[in-house]
């Protein structure tokens, strides 16, 4: 007998926010499909999604609440029912707040759910106790930061405007891997006739649709988007009536910035000849409309936001906006929705400290006042996916530490915890998305019910706020009462929005207001901020050290982050490094042959794989590993650093360099 068919969304975070056909038989999913009647995803899923119900369905799902009863981090625990686990945790809670006060408490949660009440679920109830606050930047916020110093609020663009481009170009974007439909799109417009360049590392899976690939060095992209505005300012290519009428700066960063930014010079620093940045330049100011889709790589580094504040400018000087192109860096549509109903400010405790997610190692081992004596993590694996893993593990270690964790799998943050809450998956709760690639947003209802005695974010927060006799509605309102009120929002976003297929659960496209204008204090682009601490865009060196490779810490193909490594087909063989034959060479090393990565914040063995597509000078690791599967103890980001970018307290694991021996 065939199933019956439910709409959902992929929920995780991807830009794109594929719309789902779920087939449900006994409450049971058998079988997961792209909905072809989705707007910008068409029916098309990635490989990591064409099979969702193996992870829903997996032997490996938590289906208990568990109490560990091994050492920490050993993974062994035995089974206690809900009732008696929110008790401990409330118990637990309320001693550490007596004597060390609300602060000693950190919330950590990410992006393992993009639904909007399940991934906010933390935020009103840790304001409500006066908890310490996560100030939750691991991602790529410089990118928005280097977006807004001169975009100010202006939406970005729909991602289907790349259509109307004759030359696209990927800037530090694997979009085979990252952004899927929208290469699509790409590779639509390149039928029609556009160029495509690519702007990376090395050539990635996505560099098969580029017509010209340029491997840049590693955080030099603010040089070489102030090298090309250098070329089209000398050369006489600027649109000067867009630049009068529509940009405030042109002029200062004309006569103070760019003459420092010659052809020799910038390919000093990037590594391209100037011969070809003057190439470039010709070539992009030829363009009608060149379309920059900026993907987030070059936002992990010490420079991000100056780097993307100098791209968002390069457009500007063409006058490419007015034709059509312009620069993506993702939609953000945080201002379409009444989000202070879930994250209720309102109930803030005081003025807590934040910390920085990026520096968990350092808040659990430095011990500040007070010191962490208690971490919830829901929907985030801290334990690998954070930077400097040895002092995350080393906080996560400690026998002082009273650390609740809510997780589907047993993860590495799972294992160190003392108290291990099972988590439903997104066709276990309704929800809420809005795609940040796209404008669409979709509401989904439970398709199956809670596997074993799994719970949603929701769900736990409730019973915790109970047993904390927290009393305010926010915690016990109904899921989807709460999703009914914030669709119920009239704002400019919901002009000609279809009400009621919203409601019934199928997607639609918002509309961004009063699109096609500046949305900044002057109305125009701002390449002069004088708001910021540096007016102009100019050049900063990213992080520097004697060690001969940059460390390239890039998304896999078929996983997301460190999820999906519960599915087997989905991992790669081995956890490779990958370098240029020239460096195995240099160091007497061989294909296929154990080695040791190493820096000053750790050593990590990987399997050594040689590729003629990285250049020289780069060590390329794929994917955030599950440590089970590691050859060693360590996974990748015992060799990354809690440093933070120049603006928005972005992490920087781009930005660190490595040597490799054998092992
Ligand atoms: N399959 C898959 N999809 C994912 C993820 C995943 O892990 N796997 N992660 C999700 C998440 S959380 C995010 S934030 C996004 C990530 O998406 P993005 O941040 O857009 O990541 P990528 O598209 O892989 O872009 C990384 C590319 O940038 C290049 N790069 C690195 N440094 C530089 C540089 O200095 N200059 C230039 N020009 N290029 C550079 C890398 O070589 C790589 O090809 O993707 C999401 N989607
Ligand atoms: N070296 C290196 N490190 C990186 C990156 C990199 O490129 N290189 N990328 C960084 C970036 S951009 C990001 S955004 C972060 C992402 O870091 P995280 O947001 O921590 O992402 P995931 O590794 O996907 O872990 C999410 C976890 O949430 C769980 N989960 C899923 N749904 C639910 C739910 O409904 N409830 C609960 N309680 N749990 C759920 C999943 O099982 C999974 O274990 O990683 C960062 N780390
Ligand atoms: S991970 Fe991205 S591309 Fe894959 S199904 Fe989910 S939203 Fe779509
Ligand atoms: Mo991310």
């Amino acid at each position: 007998m065939a199933g019956t068919i439910h709409r959902s969304v992929c929920p995780y975070d991807c830009p794109d926010a594929c719309g789902l056909l779920v087939e449900v038989e006994d409450g049971r999913v058998v079988s997961v499909k792209g909905d072809p009647e989705h707007p910008f995803t068409r029916g098309i899923l990635c490989a990591k999604m064409q099979h969702y119900e193996r992870t829903v369905h997996s032997p490996r799902r938590l289906t208990e609440p568990l109490l560990r009863c091994g050492p920490k981090g050993s993974g062994r625990f035995r089974p206690i029912g809900w009732d008696e686990a929110i008790e401990r945790i409330a118990e637990q809670w309320r001693t550490i707040i007596a004597t060390s006060g609300a602060e000693a408490i950190l919330p950590y949660s990410y992006a393992g759910t993009m639904g909007v009440l399940q991934r906010n679920a933390l935020i009103p109830f840790f304001n409500r106790m006066g908890a310490s606050r996560l100030e939750r930047g691991i991602c790529t916020p410089a990118k928005d930061e280097g977006w807004r110093a001169v975009m100010g609020d202006t939406p970005a663009p729909a991602p289907d405007r790349v259509l109307d481009s004759d030359l696209v170009i990927l800037w530090s974007s694997n979009a085979a891997a990252t952004n899927l439909h929208f290469l699509q799109l790409v590779k639509q417009a390149k039928k029609q006739g556009a160029r495509v360049w690519m702007i990376d590392l090395y050539r990635n899976a996505s560099s098969g649709v580029a017509d010209e690939v340029f491997c840049v060095r590693p955080g030099s992209d603010g040089a070489l988007a102030l090298g090309l505005m250098h070329l089209l300012a000398r050369d006489g290519l600027c649109s000067e009536v867009f630049l009068r009428e529509k940009v405030q700066g042109f002029a200062e960063l004309r006569a103070s910035v760019l003459p420092d930014y010659s052809p020799e010079r910038v390919s000093r620093l990037t590594g391209l000849a100037p011969q070809r940045l003057e190439q470039m330049a010709h070539a992009f100011a030829a363009a009608k409309a060149p379309f920059i889709s900026l993907g987030g790589g070059l936002a992990h580094y010490s420079n991000s936001a100056m780097t993307v504040r100098s791209i968002v400018v390069l457009p500007a000087l063409t006058g490419a906006w007015e034709r059509g192109g312009g620069c993506f860096v993702g939609t953000s549509t945080g201002a379409a929705l009444p989000m202070e109903k879930i994250t209720g400010p309102e109930l803030l405790q005081g003025q807590p400290r934040s910390i920085n997610m990026s520096r968990l190692g350092d808040a659990l081992t430095r011990l500040d006042d007070p010191p962490v004596k208690s971490l919830y993590i829901s929907h985030s694996n801290p334990a690998v996916v954070a930077p400097d893993q040895n002092r995350v593990l080393a906080g996560l270690s400690r026998e002082d530490l009273f650390c609740v964790v809510h997780e589907r799998f047993l993860t590495d943050s799972a294992r160190y915890a003392d108290i291990l809450l099972p988590a439903t998956s997104s066709l276990e709760y309704g929800d809420l998305f809005r795609s940040y690639g796209s404008y669409c947003v979709q509401r989904t209802f439970p398709v199956i019910p809670p596997v074993g005695k799994s719970k949603s974010n929701r769900e736990v927060i409730r019973l915790l706020a109970a047993a904390m006799d927290y009393r305010e509605d926010i915690f016990y309102r109904d899921d989807e009462e709460l999703i009914a009120e914030l669709l119920a929002e009239s704002n400019d976003w919901w002009a000609g929005v279809d009400r009621q297929a919203l409601q019934e659960g199928r997607p639609v496209v918002l509309s961004p207001p009063r699109a096609g204008r500046f949305h900044t204090p002057s109305g125009k682009i701002e390449i002069l901020n004088p708001r910021l601490r540096d007016p102009l865009p100019c050049y900063l060196e990213p992080y520097r050290d004697e060690l001969p490779l940059q460390l390239v810490t890039a998304p896999a193909l078929k996983t997301l982050n460190s999820t999906f490594f519960e599915r087997e087909e989905l991992r790669e063989l081995q956890m490779f490094i990958r370098v240029h034959p020239a460096e195995a060479e240099r160091r007497g090393l061989a294909d296929g042959q154990p080695v040791v990565v190493w820096n000053k914040q750790g050593e990590v063995d990987f399997a050594l794989r040689l590729d003629e597509r990285v250049p020289p000078g780069l060590a390329v690791a794929e994917g955030v590993w599950w440590r089970e599967f590691a050859p060693g103890e360590r996974t990748v980001n015992a060799l990354t650093s809690q440093r933070l970018t120049d603006l928005g307290g972005g992490s920087t694991f781009y930005d660190n360099r490595v040597d490799i021996r054998g092992g």
